[in-house]
């Protein structure tokens, strides 16, 4: 039995089309599909798990690509407990251009939220040969290049995923949830009664 319960706002950030609603659907009921209809302004998801005979509770925030409202983006930041931030390792434009916006994004979240957790998602690994980005330190992609710039812009992690595989999906969700579940406990635990 579960005595008791926290909840987490977390937002999901990144370049449009890099695979955020999908990483979502993935994690959440663990589908992809094509066939949906494009986010507008903001849509939530929630998701529920028992750690330690603690109910955690997820609302994820999914933020469409082309939401310039300001209102909106108050609105979609205010309260977040924690942020993913998503490129795309596609070799396009889009996929080059969602890596460097991630600066972009991390900012955005500096500016409205403070200081909170934060994990790095290279999305559509699957797009790519990922014996390059093990062995191929050069790349700016490459895995030791991320953990460390990763490291160096205070995220919790970096982790590469595949909304349409699957691969790394779960993992990586569950890191985040482990970490807040645990910060938690930790503050509760000090908490004066
Ligand atoms: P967004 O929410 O960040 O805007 P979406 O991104 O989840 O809408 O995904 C954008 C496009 O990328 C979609 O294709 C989706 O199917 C595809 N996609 C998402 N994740 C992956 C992935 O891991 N691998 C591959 N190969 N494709 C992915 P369409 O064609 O519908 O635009
Ligand atoms: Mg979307």
């Amino acid at each position: 039995m579960t005595n008791s319960s926290y909840s987490f706002k977390v937002i999901v950030i990144g370049d449009g089309a890099v695979g955020k609603t999908s990483l979502i659907k993935r994690f959440v009921h663990d589908t992809f599909n094509k066939e949906y209809i494009n986010t507008l302004g903001s849509e939530i998801t929630k998701y529920s798990e028992i750690v330690e005979d603690v109910n955690v509770n997820l609302i994820f925030w999914d933020l469409a690509g082309q939401s310039g409202f300001s209102r909106i983006r108050e609105n979609f930041f205010k309260g977040s407990n924690a942020a993913i931030v998503v490129f795309s390792h596609e070799e396009t434009d889009l996929g080059e251009q969602s890596f460097r916006n991630m600066l972009k994004w991390l900012q955005d979240v500096y500016e409205h939220c403070g200081r909170i957790p934060l994990i790095l998602f290279g999305n559509k690994v699957d797009l790519v040969d990922e014996n390059e980005l093990t062995d191929n330190k050069d790349l700016p992609q490459s895995d030791r290049n991320l953990n460390k710039l990763a490291k160096d812009m205070g995220f919790l992690a970096y982790f590469k995923t595949s909304a349409l595989t699957g691969s790394g999906v779960q993992h990586a969700f569950k890191t985040l949830i482990k970490e807040l579940y645990f910060n938690q406990r930790r503050l509760e635990e000090h908490k004066v009664t």
